[in-house]
């Protein structure tokens, strides 16, 4: 191997996580409240358990395109989810050692879409007629950490987006926000007592101001109840559209998982417990209402 992936892996993480830090003021509020309350003892004692990214699936963008930037560094594809109602489709990536997060990626169904909507989008995205990944030297971290907040289309009109709003909020979403970082995921279970179960680290959030997405409850079960998920609903940020128009528009979140511990090692010692023990990947109905954190009938909860 001609370079280190690990360390240009830690790079590119780096990378996203300083702008999307900068521009989720929930991030630093939750962090610093963790050092406080003696949680943590720095921001990087939390273990993240995945990060996400939204794309459009038209040719040359779409999961098939972005997921090529994360194989590269050793993440292997694993199970799909499909979303009927939101005419999405995704994927989690496992990464190549368990200290990296998992990651994942999901892409719009536009085909699926309003034939209206259909021909905004394909305006924006006509003059890509190449994979932008394919131009990137994928082993140059900096080539590839400036590529998620580089802009691939040219921003949206305020009419076309809010036309594309109407019909799927998360292809406005995409639209304007591109591949900026979607949301981090603090892992709950790895907390100290009194923090580690949803319930409590949810209150905690509350008693310092953050809302928390309801969409279908605040805390999201699996069927096997063994993964439990919440997040924040994101911010209304202003956003200057292509004519010069503005107006506020939901930018990223933050999510909090708690994985427990797999039936057949329930009698391991809890400091022998690692990662494998642990409940893994996704599960769609969580997922389903996760993504409503970006919706406005979320965000509008911490408009008062
Ligand atoms: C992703 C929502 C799904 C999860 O952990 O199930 C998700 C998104 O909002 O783009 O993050
Ligand atoms: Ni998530």
């Amino acid at each position: 191997m001609n370079f280190d992936k690990d360390s240009s892996l830690d790079k590119i993480l780096n990378a996203l996580f300083e702008p999307y830090k900068h521009s989720v003021p929930e991030v630093n509020k939750i962090s610093d409240a963790m050092i406080e309350k003696g949680m943590i003892a720095e921001e990087s004692d939390i273990i993240n358990d995945h990060i996400a990214f939204r794309t459009l699936g038209v040719p040359n963008l779409g999961i098939a395109s972005f997921e090529k930037i994360f194989l590269h560094y050793g993440y292997k594809r694993r199970e799909p989810y499909y979303f009927q109602e939101k005419k999405l489709n995704a994927f989690w990536y496992e990464p190549p050692v368990e200290t990296y997060p998992r990651i994942f990626i999901s892409e719009l169904r536009v085909e699926d879409l309003s034939p209206k909507a259909q021909s905004i989008i394909n305006k924006y995205v006509e003059p890509i007629t190449e994979c932008p990944v394919d131009g990137l030297d994928l082993d140059n971290p900096e080539e590839v950490g400036s590529f998620f907040y580089k802009p691939l289309w040219d921003l949206p009109t305020l009419e076309d987006y809010k036309t594309l709003l109407q019909e799927s909020e998360y292809a406005a979403w995409v639209i304007y926000n591109r591949y900026y970082l979607n949301h981090y995921t603090i892992s709950i279970h790895e907390l100290p007592d009194g923090y580690n179960t949803l319930e409590q680290f949810n209150a905690f959030l509350e008693s310092i101001g953050i809302v928390l997405n309801s969409a279908g409850g605040k805390i999201k079960t699996s069927e096997d109840g063994l993964l439990r998920q919440s997040s924040s609903v994101s911010k209304m940020q202003p956003a200057t559209f292509s004519d010069g128009e503005t107006m506020r528009i939901s930018g990223s979140y933050v999510e909090f998982a708690e994985r427990s511990v797999l039936p057949q090692f329930k009698s391991i010692p809890k400091e022998q417990i690692s990662r494998e023990h642990r409940r893994d990947g996704f599960e769609s109905a969580n997922a389903d209402k996760i993504f409503e954190s970006t919706y406005l009938e979320q965000t509008s909860m911490a408009e008062v």
